[in-house]
């Protein structure tokens, strides 16, 4: 009796322990990654993100054209350089047919980015919905070479999670791509500065803090845009990889402020050059400032050159 009460004991404990083990292995990547046998190819994204620390299985969105059944059919592939064109789309599902149900984030049922390849030119728009499905918006590409439209969405089906495709856009005419503007912490975007502190870690969630000043004078009633003071986007230099950045806090949850700072939360893939891109109302007019960033470096102390994008980011498409 005394000693079947220990070896109950003795297993309760036991399944105890690892039960605690397998909470851990579930939680951390790397004891994950050393349970595993050898021979077992891990996929590259995985590793990669592994390496960092990072958690998530899911590689960086706005590389693939068609990912978890769902795929972004581009009906204009081409437009020519400074010319408005209409840009028309449909996402599809795994059996062809277009989706017309989603689930609304940040205000819309899909934002599209469309950004040059040399990262200078950017654009977010809000496209309609034509009832067949189609969605169509106007755009004006002021500069001819390699564009990417991203579509940023979540269909309402059950199961289904945000996603972001990714597919190639080209504008013709005379093509001269450009550097990649030098790292900065200001921006400088029709007699705003915007500052941002905080670095992006790769494989880790880190702060990105922005604070718009005008003449000086700390910005201190920015509008809601988006469902929020700020909305971030931050693309990776090279292969253009989308990254998700949440906002911290939004307006009337009774500790956000409207502005001088705007709070965000990145995780960044990988180490290397993003350029991040923030809209910001303010008198009724969004404006986009962009900056360069180093993930995995100390953001540099001197004044660089201005975050401008090429031409305003929202005119045209996109009612706000
Ligand atoms: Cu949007």
């Amino acid at each position: 009796m005394k000693t079947g009460l220990r070896i109950t004991a003795f297993a309760a404990a036991l399944a105890g322990a690892f039960g605690t083990a397998y909470g851990v292995g579930q939680t951390f990547d790397p004891v994950v990654a050393e349970r595993r046998p050898a021979h077992e190819e891990r996929h590259p994204s995985e590793a990669a993100e592994s390496e960092h620390g990072g958690t998530a299985a899911h590689p960086p969105g706005g590389l693939q054209i068609s990912e978890g059944g769902y795929t972004l059919d581009l009906d204009t592939p081409a437009v020519t350089a400074g010319e408005r064109a209409e840009l028309r789309f449909t996402v599809r599902d795994a059996d062809g047919r277009s989706v017309d149900e989603y689930r609304r984030e940040h205000d819309k049922e899909l934002h599209l980015i469309v950004a040059s390849r040399d990262l200078v030119t950017y654009r977010h728009l809000h496209p309609e919905r034509a009832p067949d499905g189609t969605w169509s918006t106007p755009v004006d590409l002021p500069r001819a070479g390699g564009y990417r439209v991203f579509a940023d969405f979540t269909p309402d089906r059950p199961g289904a999670e945000n996603l972001t495709l990714g597919a190639d856009l080209a504008a013709s005419g005379p093509y001269s791509p450009r550097e990649l503007p030098p790292p900065s912490t200001t921006a400088r975007v029709d007699g705003y500065d915007v500052k941002l502190t905080g670095t992006l870690t790769p494989g880790r969630a880190s702060e990105l803090r922005l604070t718009v000043t005008r003449d000086g004078d700390p910005v201190t009633d920015l509008q809601p845009y988006l469902g929020a003071y700020g909305h971030l986007v931050a693309l990776r230099a090279g292969d253009l990889a989308y990254l998700h950045v949440h906002p911290e806090g939004e307006p009337g949850d009774g500790t956000t402020r409207p502005g001088p700072h705007v709070s965000f939360t990145a995780t960044a893939p990988s180490s290397g050059s993003y350029r991040l891109f923030l809209d910001f109302k303010h008198d009724g007019v969004v404006r986009t400032a962009a900056f360069t960033v180093e993930a995995g470096k100390a953001a540099p102390e001197e004044p660089a050159s201005p975050g401008r994008t090429e031409s305003p980011g929202h005119s045209g498409g996109h009612g706000h």
